[in-house]
């Protein structure tokens, strides 16, 4: 039976607050992702690495089996479709949600009232922001961006943006407010179909005991 286990974070907000959860299950990194180059991290166990990539990266490593589990926001997870792809816990941190956002000055009721020509929509969230409208009938033209959606209705480029927030202090400093909200988001920890059969034992016993941290952290 292969015994090593590879895990998939990535670095700032999600790493920061894996690493308190793998501690309580006695998980320890040997390197520091914020200052070391290294994309392969070595823990205290010498079976299990832990690989540093982008956060939207991280559902198609565990997909493929580059990672055998993974964690990721359930805005990521639900942008990419979850193929192959087990969701077995809800890590219950980096939480925000995802929302729909404008101008302060809009009127409230922008979204059920068709403004005579189709809401552009700037966002890196495209398939759940087309998923949330066509749910509800309304017709919107959708602009992929990969970051500072926040600026996109400042100079024209949409008249709404979806993102997540978390203290909404980004939307405020940039004249937006929320507008309507889409998803309650936090960090799920994923797992590759085939390492949850394969590493069996293995696997199970990390998820147990991530289980019982969480219910320890809340
Ligand atoms: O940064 P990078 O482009 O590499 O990737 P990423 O933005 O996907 O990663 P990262 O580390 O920023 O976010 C990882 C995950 O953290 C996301 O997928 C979410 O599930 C979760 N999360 C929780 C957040 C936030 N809170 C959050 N506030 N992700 C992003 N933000 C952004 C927000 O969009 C805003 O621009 O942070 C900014 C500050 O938020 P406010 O509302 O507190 O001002
Ligand atoms: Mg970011």
């Amino acid at each position: 039976m292969n015994s090593k286990l590879t895990i998939a974070l990535s670095k700032g907000r999600i790493y920061k607050d894996t690493v308190p959860l793998l501690g309580a299950v006695g998980i320890e990194c040997l390197d520091d992702p914020e200052t070391s180059r290294k994309l392969i991290l070595d823990t205290n166990h010498e079976h299990i690495k832990i690989v540093i990539i982008r956060a939207a990266d991280v559902p198609t490593y565990v997909q493929y089996g580059a990672a055998d589990l993974g964690v990721a926001g359930k805005d990521v997870l639900m942008e990419h479709g979850g193929q192959d792809l087990y969701e077995p816990l809800d890590l219950r941190i980096a939480r925000c949600k995802l929302m729909v956002a404008g101008p302060c000055n809009l009127p409230p009721d922008i979204l059920e009232k068709a403004p005579g020509k189709r809401l552009r929509i700037a966002t890196k969230y495209t398939n759940s922001t087309r998923d949330y409208f066509a749910r509800r009938g309304i017709q919107v033209e959708i602009i992929k961006l990969y970051g500072s959606m926040e600026l996109a209705p400042l100079v024209q480029l949409s008249d709404l943006i979806v993102d997540v927030v978390d203290t909404g202090n980004t939307l405020k400093a940039n004249g937006l407010e929320p507008i309507a909200h889409m998803a309650d988001i936090s960090s799920r920890l994923v797992v590759n179909k085939a390492s949850m059969k394969m590493k069996h034992r293995l696997v199970q016993d990390f998820l147990t005991r991530m289980e019982q941290a969480v219910g320890v952290q809340v």
